[in-house]
C-alpha cells in the first residue's frame, strides 16, 4: 500500500487510489473509569480501522462547551457538560473505508439500554448521558471535533499490513 500524492488522507490498495475518512472517536469518563478502554478500542481495531491518533486527556469546560456546542440550547448540556468534564476521556482519531458510519454502527444507539447487542453501547452501558463512547456523526462534525482535540502533528498515518486483505478486491 502506498499513499497518494496530493490527498490528506488518501490510500492505494492494490494499486487503486481511494480517499479514505478520519473520524473522532473517543472513550468517555464512565468507559475510562469502568476500565473498559482496552475492550472499547479493540473493536475498532479489530473491525479493520487504522488508529492514527490517541491521548488519554482531561476535557476542560471550554473544551467540552465548544465540542457540544450543537447542543448548547438543550435541557440536558449542563449535565453532559458536567459528565464529560467528570474524570479522564482517551481521545482517537481513526481512518478507514467510510469510517464515520462505520464507527456510529460499532457504537450502537444513543440511549444504551435502547443500543443493539453487539454495538459498544449494547453490550457496556445502561444509560442516556453515561453512555460509553462518542463518536462523530458527519465529515463536517469529525473535521471540526480533529481539530479541537488533535494538533495535526500529533495524528501518524500508520498502515496496517493486513490492510491488503481488509481492501481486497476493491
Ligand atoms: P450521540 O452521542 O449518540 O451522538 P447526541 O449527539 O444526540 O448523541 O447527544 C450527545 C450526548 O448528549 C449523548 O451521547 C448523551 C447526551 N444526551 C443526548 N440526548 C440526551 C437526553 N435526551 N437526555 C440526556 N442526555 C442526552
Ligand atoms: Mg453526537
Amino acid at each position: 500500500m502506498r499513499t497518494c500524492p496530493g490527498l490528506a488522507t488518501g490510500a492505494c490498495f492494490w494499486g487503486v487510489c481511494r480517499v479514505v475518512e478520519r473520524t473522532f472517536f473517543a472513550v468517555k469518563p464512565d468507559g475510562v473509569g469502568r476500565g473498559l478502554v482496552g475492550e472499547v478500542l479493540s473493536r475498532l481495531e479489530r473491525k479493520g480501522l487504522r488508529l492514527v491518533g490517541l491521548k488519554l486527556m482531561q476535557v476542560s469546560p471550554d473544551l467540552a462547551q465548544r465540542h457540544y456546542e450543537a447542543h448548547r440550547d438543550k435541557p440536558f448540556f449542563p449535565g453532559l457538560v458536567k459528565f464529560i468534564t467528570s474524570g479522564p476521556i482517551v481521545a482517537t482519531v481513526w481512518e478507514g473505508r467510510d469510517a464515520i458510519a462505520v464507527v456510529r454502527s460499532l457504537m450502537g444507539a444513543t440511549d444504551s439500554a435502547k443500543a443493539a447487542p453487539g454495538t459498544l453501547r449494547g453490550d457496556f452501558a445502561l444509560s442516556m448521558g453515561s453512555n460509553l463512547v462518542h463518536g462523530s456523526d458527519s465529515k463536517e462534525a469529525a473535521e471540526r471535533e480533529i481539530a479541537l482535540f488533535f494538533r495535526p502533528e500529533e495524528l501518524v498515518g500508520a498502515a496496517r499490513p493486513e490492510e491488503s486483505w481488509l481492501y481486497a478486491g476493491e
